[in-house]
């Protein structure tokens, strides 16, 4: 059975890359919600409706695992996925695994949280900190700003120096000592956040937490794929030549996209 992602866009291949990574032989179905994107300024609501239509679709592709490659999308619909999605197939999302590695790696300290605005004003992440009572304070910036420039091909010049500096020297975020990369996109500016810190800052990068996390799952219960083929199909909901094109920049090469018309 395949692995099941979606995203509200392209943008959860940077997710989808760290698992072939770690588990080539797993078939895997990509959905990005082209037509929808972006997720991050969308309401609660809307995300709900759109991220239940994509599972039964990954359901009837006979998925053995959902994971939800999307922070604004976990933030506003794991829990509600879940509990529709039942014993059919396990759901993973991308936040519980970084708050797993946080609760592991971390003791009293602060740390600063990015995303886009749905994710930072959801306060999952805090409310999830805040439960594991390690004395962590957690932080939080909106950068709405970021998706959209790395999807232009902005993530290694001046000008995206600049929009990180500007948004990384917001006193919201003073005195961190890490940093949660709450997007999608954000794996592309690593380097250039890093940087920013001078390298003193450890920047968790969730797209490999996430993929571990989904390893270490499937080995749990016993659903690991070792001689598959690897098969992998990535879908959209609306289909243009620049979304094809900007998967190199998330996937780490071009991928072939196949129109799926979910909503029409
Ligand atoms: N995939 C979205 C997320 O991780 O929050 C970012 C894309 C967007 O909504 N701009």
């Amino acid at each position: 059975a395949p692995i099941g992602i979606f995203d509200s866009g392209i943008g959860g291949m940077t997710v989808a890359s760290a698992v072939t990574r770690l588990l080539p032989k797993e078939n895997t179905i990509y959905f990005g919600d082209t037509a929808h994107l972006p997720y991050g300024d969308k309401s609660t609501a809307a995300i709900q409706a759109y991220s239940i239509k994509i599972c039964n679709m990954l359901l009837q592709q006979n998925c053995k695992l959902i994971l939800i490659a999307c922070n604004s999308a976990s933030a506003a619909a794991f829990e509600l996925v879940r509990e529709y999605v039942g014993s059919k197939a396990w759901v993973l999302n991308v936040i519980d695994p970084v708050v797993d590695y946080i609760k592991e790696h971390y003791d009293g300290k602060t740390i600063g949280l990015i995303g886009t605005k749905q994710t930072v004003l959801s306060n999952v992440y805090k409310k999830k900190v805040d439960a594991l009572n390690k004395n962590i304070q957690l932080k939080s910036l909106a950068t709405p700003l970021l998706a959209p420039m790395i999807e232009e091909g902005f993530f290694d010049n001046n000008i995206s120096e600049s929009i990180i500096a500007s948004y990384l020297s917001d006193p919201a975020l003073a005195e961190i000592e890490a940093l949660i990369l709450g997007c999608t996109h954000y794996p592309l500016i690593k380097q250039q956040i890093g940087a920013f810190y001078g390298n003193k800052v450890e920047i968790l990068d969730t797209s490999e937490i996430v993929a571990n996390s989904l390893r270490a799952l499937l080995e749990q219960h016993y659903l690991i794929n070792d001689k598959g083929e690897g098969k992998r199909n990535f879908y959209v909901s609306d289909y243009t030549l620049s979304f094809e094109q900007s998967t190199n920049i998330f996937f780490g090469k071009q991928i072939q996209l196949e129109h799926y018309p979910l909503w029409e």
